[in-house]
């Protein structure tokens, strides 16, 4: 069994400040702000969150919603000032809970006085702190990138930036306004080490780090795999994923700052699945990360090895395969992850794994939630997710969409098929089916206007969805009835239930139950003293399971068609209905 640590017992909320709450405090009527986080730290604390992380809050022209940094020892205006966040810490402090920031060093804004130097001329001392790179010309003597690597918010252009002044291409992997960092430069990894302990000295627990796999490039920017032949350039993740000197560089975060903390840190790191390779990062001997963010989950229904915005039909069974695959990963090899189903770069679960449909939409999130929080991992929750907040309508038209991947995408489809309404029909059901904007709707607190996200007269900055009179944090923390809990208290059921058993739900051994019936997913945690055993039904139809012998259920406790104990046979059949999911006891 894993060593136990705070970091692996704590709930962790991700806050997307724009949308999170607005008092009216930071300089953007309709923006989510630093005082509208500390206002509802007592929703959090009732909830069970132990950690709020927020994503970026530092300086940004917001190209990238904040992940294209400015400055990283200031907050960008539109969300307060820094006494704003002095004062989050205090009052999560207050409550027992600490505060993850965002630390987003792959790459920073074009506007960081560190690039505005890199760029002013070739012999500039920051020159080297970015990638630059001399043109490539053809045959006819036209200028080309260094090589054929995508853009990764907008794949149709290339990762390449050629600038004008000193007639050289730089790196952007995400957009042209996100230069990327050169980490084979000492000084430039220095500064980011003064980046993190700044922000560990005033308070901070630790970070979430942004894209960390993506930080050592390989030597001589080779082309990527051609995957796509009738696009213009190549997804280059294959080269730069997991690159060369990555484990050194985070190893060196860790001799130089992490050690000297008491941390939690989380790295994202898209496009790796060799278990060998996720235990380099997060084995327990090795010191490099606590854990990672695992994007198998999130890409299940990606077109493999292409791009997010595309759609793929997957078996329930992949739920399944990937979530044991990770659990064996911790328990069975020393490593640690990360449990999340949800986060600002995804559409909203319930829509995705689930049926969001009004009459089942309940159903969905809590099968979701029964699911998380029995698993092992440090969880993740996502603002909104504990509501059961699904994906914008249909109806909400294409100007809504605000996220500059969005834009791009919905750009590339009209300009490659112009005049072609099939075309961009389908443009926009990918959208709504997998745009990162969903996510990123305003936090339905109320049924009051605006969802009670900001003041009244105000205009969000993103659409609002209209569902907000039915589904918000009042009416279901108000919710009652003699047949069920709300989303909201099954959420927070759940994690006080996670809490109470850790020794099962955090810290037990993983045994998967089932490995046939597709529709089903099964699996038993078990202590040194007890054991539970979770079913989960994630199909919209009903389904007959033979409670396998080593399941040893004695008696169901919990299950979300209910509010007290499930009913029903606890060996034998079981009928499992549209989406059910049921915890027992067991031996
Ligand atoms: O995301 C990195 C990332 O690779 C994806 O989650 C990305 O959003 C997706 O592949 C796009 O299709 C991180 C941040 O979470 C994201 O919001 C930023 O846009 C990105 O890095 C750049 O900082």
């Amino acid at each position: 069994f894993a060593e136990p640590a705070w970091w692996k017992e704590s709930t962790i909320y991700q806050v997307y400040p724009s949308s999170f709450k607005s008092t009216g405090s930071g300089s953007e009527p309709g923006w989510g702000d630093v005082k509208g986080i500390t206002s509802k730290l007592d929703y959090l604390k009732h909830l069970g969150v132990d950690i709020v992380w927020t994503s970026p809050i530092y300086k940004s022209p917001q190209v990238d919603m904040g992940y294209d940094i400015a400055d990283y020892y200031d907050i960008d205006p539109k969300y307060g000032t820094l006494a704003d966040v002095d004062e989050l810490i205090a009052e999560l402090k207050k409550r027992d809970m600490k505060l993850m920031m965002d630390l987003v060093v792959n790459h920073t804004s074009d506007q960081n006085p560190w690039f505005l130097e890199s760029r002013s001329s070739k012999d500039n001392p920051k020159r080297d702190w970015y990638i630059w790179q001399p043109a490539k010309y053809d045959e006819q003597g036209n200028r080309k990138p260094p090589n054929n690597w995508s853009m990764i918010l907008g794949e149709a252009n290339s990762a390449w930036t050629w600038d004008e002044k000193t007639q050289e291409y730089f790196l952007a992997l995400f957009t042209p306004e996100q230069p990327d960092l050169n980490w084979r430069n000492p000084e430039l990894r220095a500064a980011v080490h003064d980046v993190m302990k700044f922000w560990l000295d005033r308070g901070a627990c630790g970070f979430r780090m942004d894209v960390i796999n993506h930080i050592s490039k390989p030597k001589g920017y080779p082309d990527a795999p051609i995957t796509n032949p009738d696009a213009p350039y190549q997804p280059g993740y294959s080269l730069y994923c997991n690159g060369p000197h990555m484990n050194e560089y985070i190893r060196e975060l860790n001799d130089k700052v992490l050690s000297k903390y008491d941390t939690v840190t989380v790295g994202e790191m898209p496009f790796v699945q060799d278990p060998d390779e996720i235990l380099k990062v997060v084995g327990a001997e090795r010191k490099e990360l606590r854990m990672i963010f695992i994007f198998d989950i999130v890409d299940v229904d990606n077109v493999p090895g292409s791009f997010r915005l595309t759609l793929h039909k997957w078996p329930p069974s992949d739920i399944r395969d990937i979530e044991t695959k990770y659990q064996r990963l911790m328990i069975e090899r020393d490593g640690w992850n990360s449990m999340f189903i949800e986060n600002h770069d995804n559409p909203r679960s319930v829509s995705r794994y689930t049926d969001d449909s009004d009459a089942t939409r309940d159903l969905g999130a809590k099968l979701l939630c029964l699911m998380q929080t029995t698993l092992s991992g440090t969880l993740y929750v996502y603002q909104g997710e504990e509501l059961g907040m699904r994906n914008l309508p249909a109806s909400v038209p294409i100007e809504e969409y605000k996220d500059v991947e969005s834009i791009n995408y919905y750009k590339k489809m009209t300009s490659l098929y112009p005049n072609d309404a099939e075309k961009e029909k389908w443009a926009r059901h990918v959208l709504q089916r997998k745009a990162r904007d969903h996510s990123r709707t305003p936090v339905q607190w109320s049924a009051e206007a605006n969802a009670g996200f900001c003041a009244p007269e105000t205009q969000p900055w993103m659409v609002v969805n209209s569902d907000y009179k039915t589904v918000n944090a009042d009416a279901q923390r108000k919710f009652s009835s003699p047949e069920s809990l709300s989303v909201l208290q099954f959420w927070k059921r759940g994690l006080q239930q996670r809490k109470e058993n850790k020794d099962c739900f955090i810290y037990g051994d993983f045994e998967l139950l089932d490995t046939q019936t597709e529709a089903v997913f099964a699996y038993k945690r078990k202590s040194k003293e007890r054991a539970f055993v979770t079913v989960l039904n994630f199909t919209g139809k009903e389904v007959e399971w033979q409670v396998p012998d080593q399941a040893g259920v004695s008696a169901w406790v919990a299950g979300n068609y209910y509010k007290g104990k499930p009913e029903g046979a606890v060996s034998g059949a079981v009928k499992l209905r549209a989406w059910e999911g049921l915890l027992g006891t067991a031996k």
